[in-house]
């Protein structure tokens, strides 16, 4: 598809916000949301970035863009390809379980009128993304946890499944051999995505699914799920999202402190790395976890920034589908 805007020039601190303006060559588009700078020129719409290398989910999100659908439907599909994929042991099917052997899934979904919602220990579904996007949907409530999330998706049409597999149940057996409570995350278990879309009428939408840190107690719940902690977006600014410990995500409101950060002018890359910078303050020893940062901004520019080596991300953006290491905090000479 290509995309043909036009866009009049309201300029609001350098980004305005075109309200109306007619849009062409898109599917299902009504009017735009498209910004432009105050000389005139269009943000690079639309654009999908993703925590980790995933290719795959970012190819998915893309397509659904490009028939014209909305950022929250680019969403959902670019993250059930990962949930999907039993060789991720990160999300969905494949998960690694709790020191127990059991998996949970924790996700969440945000749109672009600053609807959540979120599923937090749920268990036998393969797609807790798409249960969540429900839950924001067709329910009252924002947030369904455990038993009661399960139920809620059986009554909704998803069907259980054990989502141990083979693998993942013999990495568990493994751990237990040796374990010693101490799970480190992102130094080798790693994943989560989080995802940020653009669509092509300028409308922000973010998720987030993970099984969360590999052997943690039963009944640990992250950032990934929570509001402000493991996404955030505000269609008016950006959005943020987040992989790695999520303890230390959770204690910094990490999404939203970048979101909030880029309404008071930070670019996503300066946001994104003040955010690191608040976890370091509060931590003495660093080396021992990894935290990754992602956002967008209203223009379609992006950010990312590690607290150590290894943070990938990939971005769709202008036709291409890449991938690219963060900097990060943690530079030991
Ligand atoms: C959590 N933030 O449950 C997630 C884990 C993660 O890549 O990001 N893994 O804390």
């Amino acid at each position: 598809m290509k995309r043909r805007t036009f866009i009049q020039n309201a300029s609001l601190s350098g980004v305005g916000l075109v309200a109306g303006a007619a849009a062409i060559g898109c599917n299902n588009k009504t009017e735009s949301n498209v910004p432009v700078d105050a000389a005139g020129k269009e943000a690079v719409l639309p654009v999908v970035i993703a925590t980790w290398n995933v290719h795959d989910a970012t190819a998915k999100a893309w397509e659904v863009l490009e028939e014209g659908r909305s950022a929250l439907d680019a969403i959902e599909a670019g993250c059930r390809v990962e949930e999907a994929n039993a060789e991720g042991q990160s999300v969905g099917i494949g998960g690694l379980p709790d020191r127990d052997g059991n998996v949970t899934l924790d996700a969440c979904i945000m749109d672009k009128d600053g609807n959540y919602g979120s599923v937090v220990y749920l268990q036998d579904i393969k797609h807790p993304i798409s249960v969540a996007r429900k839950v924001m949907e067709d329910t009252p409530h924002v947030m369904l946890a455990g038993a009661g999330a399960r139920q809620f998706a059986l009554e909704s049409g998803f069907e259980a499944e054990d989502l141990l597999t083979e693998k993942s149940r013999k990495a568990w057996e493994k751990w237990k051999e040796t374990s010693e409570y101490k799970p480190i995350i992102n130094i080798e278990n790693h994943d989560t995505i989080g995802m940020l879309a653009i669509d092509a009428n300028g409308d922000i939408a973010g998720g987030c699914t993970t099984s969360g840190l590999a052997y943690k107690m039963a009944g640990r719940v992250g950032d990934s799920p929570i509001i402000g902690a493991g996404l955030f977006v505000d269609n008016e600014i950006g959005g943020a999202t987040a992989t790695g410990l999520g303890e230390e995500v959770l204690k910094t409101v990490g999404s939203f402190l970048i979101v909030e950060l880029m309404r008071q002018g930070k670019s996503p890359q300066q946001a994104c790395k003040e955010a690191i910078q608040r976890i370091v303050a509060k931590n003495d020893n660093i080396d021992n976890f990894q935290i990754g940062y992602i956002a967008v901004n209203k223009k379609g520019e992006v950010g990312y920034y590690g607290l150590q080596e290894g943070f990938w991300v990939t971005k769709y953006q202008e036709g291409k589908n890449e991938n690219s290491a963060s900097d990060y905090y943690n530079k030991k000479s």
